[in-house]
């Protein structure tokens, strides 16, 4: 396979670049692509050395498929270009993910869904994939009714200016802010943009997306995204409520079974789920597994996933992997 990375010197470029290596994906030859400031540069990947280029030469090069994680704006510009050159592009942003004409793919819930006519594909924010990892079965088996969500996500999400950000902070060096307000020793309810609902951007995500994903929009969901001063890793507080009563040993033994899932959760040995365990590991953490007792047919939860990882590089290369083996691309 021909593959470019569009954004290849970027924070989840990188990580690409990585779990393509680790995975021994099939690559014959590498792409990467980033803007014009790093066109010219190397970049090193199974002990040789790439060329970055620009889009335009991307486009001409023809690759199978293209990974792309360069914002919104180039991948509705960009995508649909390589689109008509004839490659596969799996986008990272959230320019297409609620298109109606284009799938938003976890490839262990529905991978399915994906034909060799689909051009553009659309990796889910990462939220909502480590969300959706762990209600999947559960909703499979029990028919959710009702998610209540907070979430605890890390500075990288924001990108490498607010890593930077929390980096000054924490070294008492004065730096340009990513965020409105200080972060370190901080908790922002605040993530990606204000909307006119009064909702953030990053929450409407984890209400649209997951009824796209498992193709069912009979649940509801509410959410409230929070910015924390960790690194890496999102956490998220999970209330679901079911139509149907659960077993909580039945749940535990779900969860265990599917896979990309681990189960931490033994409360003697103070094992749950956190984000600096959940660091550089590609699955889906979940623990407190627990009855909520408040309400019926309820459970609580905590998911914790590596953002850059099941969240959006790893993601997406399984979805190229998914395409590969079953001869769609
Ligand atoms: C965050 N979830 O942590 C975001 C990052 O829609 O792909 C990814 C933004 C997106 O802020």
């Amino acid at each position: 396979m021909k593959v470019a990375i569009v954004g290849a010197t970027g924070m989840v470029g990188n990580v690409m670049l990585k779990v393509l290596a680790e995975r021994n994906f099939p690559i014959t030859e590498l792409i990467p692509v980033a803007s014009q400031k790093s066109v010219g540069k190397t970049i090193p990947f199974n002990g040789k050395e790439f060329t970055v280029v620009n889009l335009a030469t991307a486009v001409e090069m023809k690759p199978d498929i293209a990974l792309f994680s360069a914002g919104g704006d180039t991948s509705m510009e960009w995508a649909p270009k390589f689109a008509a050159a004839g490659t596969t592009v799996i986008d990272n942003s959230s320019a297409w993910r609620m298109d109606p004409t284009k799938k938003l793919v976890v490839p262990e819930i529905n991978g399915d869904v994906l034909t060799s006519e689909d051009k553009i594909i659309a990796n889910p924010n990462c939220s909502t994939i480590q969300l959706v990892m762990a209600l999947a079965p559960l909703h499979k088996k029990y028919q959710m009714k009702r998610v209540v969500i907070s979430t605890y996500q890390s500075v990288s999400g924001t990108g490498v200016k607010a890593v930077q950000q929390l980096d000054n902070e924490e070294a008492g060096v004065e730096g340009e802010m990513a965020y409105p307000h200080k972060i370190g020793r901080n908790a922002l309810p605040h993530c990606d943009v204000f909307l006119e609902n009064g909702y953030t951007k990053e929450e409407m995500k984890l209400v649209k997306e997951p009824k796209k994903i498992l193709r069912d929009d009979t649940f509801s969901v509410t959410a409230t995204a929070v910015r924390i001063p960790t690194a890496g890793g999102h956490s998220e507080a999970v209330n679901v409520q079911f139509e149907n009563d659960f077993d909580l040993s039945e749940v535990r033994q779900i969860l265990s079974d599917t896979d990309g899932i681990v189960v931490q959760d033994d409360l003697a040995t103070n094992l749950y789920p956190m984000p600096i365990t959940a660091h550089e590991k590609d699955e889906v953490f979940v623990g407190r597994i627990r009855r909520d007792e408040s309400q019926e047919n309820t459970l609580n939860l905590w998911i914790v996933a590596d953002n850059l990882r099941k969240g959006a590089a790893t993601n997406t290369v399984q979805i190229a992997e998914y395409l590969v083996a079953h001869k769609l691309v």
